[in-house]
């Protein structure tokens, strides 16, 4: 076995950690996440091989469309849109089926401005002292910076939490395992959802504001803000980076 034992080791410890994290206190305070589940037929329709590189060639062409986007329209989305985009989210595979995300979705002109105010003044001092100069450099092709208008001109905001535990009404406490891969998972998802329906996205990941924005938004200590994203239609005078994605042969490692 060549799995170099420390590397293991760690990987388990990290886990184990931010389980215990959770829950250092009484055993019988926790109940098991799932229970019993009886188990049924899967169902699944085999397609031919030549559907097969079909589709993979059409999902593949319809994902390479996406771009990210910083300047977004404030025409309206549907909600039945929004709502059906985080269904799609909903699908994603969890630890233990645990499902340990919430998607908090924003669209009052009221939240949408105390969100900009508590992320544009962290982000001041973010880039001011706190990234340092290599990342800020690194950030140049990308013009961004502590203004973000998006933050109120995008119809919605989906904050994505994701849930340690969750705790229910009578004080018991489900563990959720892998959440953080759980949670971001289920946000690829959503941002190809988001892409099918005809809408951009921003991935942004506001830096030292998650507990602001989760008491803002009366979310419970148990959940942690992941990412943020802006949904909508972009500007019309939207710009992108005129970026490459790295091709086949610098992300894929074959043995065959
Ligand atoms: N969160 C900041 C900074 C930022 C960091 C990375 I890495 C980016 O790819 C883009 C932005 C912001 O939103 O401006």
């Amino acid at each position: 076995n060549l799995v170099c034992a420390d590397e293991t080791t760690m990987d388990i410890r990290a886990e184990v950690k931010d389980v215990q994290e959770d829950g250092d206190d009484a055993e019988d305070d926790w109940i098991p996440s799932l229970g019993d589940v009886k188990h049924k037929q899967l169902e699944f329709n085999s397609l031919s091989e030549e559907e097969m590189v079909v589709r993979a060639k059409e999902y593949y062409k319809l994902l390479e469309g996406r771009r990210t986007v910083r300047s977004f329209s404030s025409r309206s989305v549907s909600k039945e849109v929004i709502r059906n985009i985080i269904k799609s989210a909903g699908t994603a595979p969890s630890g233990a089926h645990t499902e340990p995300w919430t998607y908090v979705v924003v669209s009052s002109a009221e939240i949408k401005e105390q969100i900009r105010y508590i992320i544009e003044e962290e982000e001041e001092i973010n880039y001011k002292k706190r990234m340092g100069k290599v990342w800020t450099g690194d950030l140049k092709p990308f013009r961004t910076n502590w203004i973000k208008p998006y933050l109120t001109e995008a119809p919605y905001l989906i904050l994505a939490f994701k849930q340690t535990h969750s705790l229910r009404a009578d004080g018991k406490k489900k563990m959720h395992y892998y959440s953080e891969q759980s949670l971001c998972i289920s946000v690829g998802l959503l941002i190809s959802a988001i892409h099918y329906a005809g809408l951009v996205s921003l991935t942004s990941t506001p830096l030292n504001c998650g507990p602001a924005l989760r008491s803002l938004l009366g979310r419970p200590m148990s959940e942690k803000l992941a990412i943020l994203l802006p949904v909508g239609y972009p500007h019309e005078d939207c710009e992108v980076p005129d970026l490459k994605r790295k091709p086949l042969d610098e992300i894929m490692v074959e043995f065959d």
